[in-house]
């Protein structure tokens, strides 16, 4: 094996040049934040690579100077009529009283101007830009256009992992899910939890309180080997959901060991929900996402609905990175504040922020 360093903004963008440049053949030795000479952190990951890979891509093949130059020369010609592109478009935006008022409005609500402009773009000479209501229910309905739900499957068995910041309301997420699989839907389903939270102090007493009470199966786990076991017991479950230690976005040890969680060889696919609290302003969203993404997280839940009236960072953020969202928390009360997610619940709360100005 040959290790090899890879460096980006975040541990899940320096992962995927490695795999980009050697395949999914390689594997994880380290991971670490560190802060460069300009003052920026950044995260380098250093991957293992097996001989023969490493030989074919760092000799297989030759480029030609000449293939090389006329490919640069391409590239410069098609970003400079990309410029010229954008240019005429932001001088049609700003000219627009209708389209600066509808922006102003919107970005104010937390969408980005990035998004509002590729709109607008796509509407240029369409009689909907002279009219700031047809505008306004245009960028609605393209919002929810873009929106995903991940539909609840409880068809076949599943292993669940929920993981997120601190404190965004993991646990209690847990026991609403355990109780509605187990209790409150047509069907009974067959639940039992796993906790990979042996960090804090606790943890183990938070879960175990709320299986108690459900009487549900509950096992704590702090090691990978005994994870796999414990899955493979739990085979006859319908649902095993397992909850995690919060983490900081930038606490790459703790991440590197819950990927070692999730790459846990099992039978069944080990879905991963990443949980984000609806109250967090845009820059740590995108933090959080850029890091958890690491663990691939197949769908959002949102957090703590009920401590906020303003939604627009929230979907700008689903509008820019498409996740599918699964559920809603919208208290603390288990198991009553949980809601399937839902584009129209989440649009019409944007639309009251929207029309209060
Ligand atoms: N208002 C509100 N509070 C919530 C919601 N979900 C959880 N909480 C509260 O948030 C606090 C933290 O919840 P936990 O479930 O312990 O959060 P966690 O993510 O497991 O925390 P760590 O394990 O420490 O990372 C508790 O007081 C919960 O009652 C929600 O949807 N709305
Ligand atoms: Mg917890």
């Amino acid at each position: 094996m040959i290790h090899e360093t890879f460096v980006a903004s975040n541990p899940k963008d320096a992962y995927e040049l490695a795999v980009e440049k050697y395949g999914t053949s390689i594997s994880l030795v380290s991971a670490k934040q560190i802060k460069y000479d300009d003052g920026v952190l950044r995260s380098e990951i250093t991957v293992a690579i097996p001989a023969d890979i490493y030989e074919k891509v760092s000799f297989g093949e030759v480029v030609t100077k000449e293939d090389e130059a006329l490919l640069t020369e391409i590239f410069e010609l098609k970003e400079q009529l990309n410029l010229m592109k954008d240019d005429i478009h932001k001088e049609m935006q700003e000219t627009n009283a209708v389209v600066s008022e509808v922006k102003a409005l919107f970005m104010r609500k937390g969408i980005s101007a990035y998004w509002l402009e590729s709109m607008f773009q796509t509407l240029a000479q369409s009689e909907i830009l002279e009219d700031e209501k047809l505008l306004a229910s245009y960028l609605l309905e393209e919002i929810d256009d873009a929106l995903k739900v991940k539909k609840e499957d409880l068809m076949h068995p599943k292993v669940m992992m929920i993981v997120g910041p601190t404190g965004v309301g993991k646990t209690t997420t847990i026991a609403k899910l355990a109780a509605r699989y187990a209790y409150l839907l047509d069907k009974r389903y067959k639940v039992a939890l796993v906790n990979l939270d042996s960090f804090k102090v606790g943890a183990i007493e938070q879960l175990a309180h709320y299986a108690d009470i459900m009487q549900i199966e509950h096992i704590v786990v702090d090691n990978v080997d005994r994870f796999k076991e414990t899955l493979e017991e739990l085979e006859g479950y319908d649902v095993v959901l397992v909850d995690t230690a919060g983490m900081s976005p930038y606490d790459t040890e703790k991440f590197i060991q819950t990927v070692e969680f999730v790459k846990t060889d099992t039978p069944r696919e080990i879905e991963v929900s990443l949980l984000l609290s609806a109250t967090v302003k845009y820059e740590d969203m995108e933090d959080i996402y850029q890091n958890f993404s690491f663990l691939n997280p197949s769908s959002v839940i949102i957090s703590k609905f009920d401590e906020t009236k303003h939604f627009g960072t929230l979907l700008n953020f689903m509008l820019l990175y498409r996740l599918p969202m699964s559920y809603f928390a919208t208290g603390q009360e288990v198991p009553d504040d949980l809601l399937l997610a839902d584009k129209e619940f989440l649009l019409e709360q944007f639309i009251g922020d929207i029309d209060e100005g």
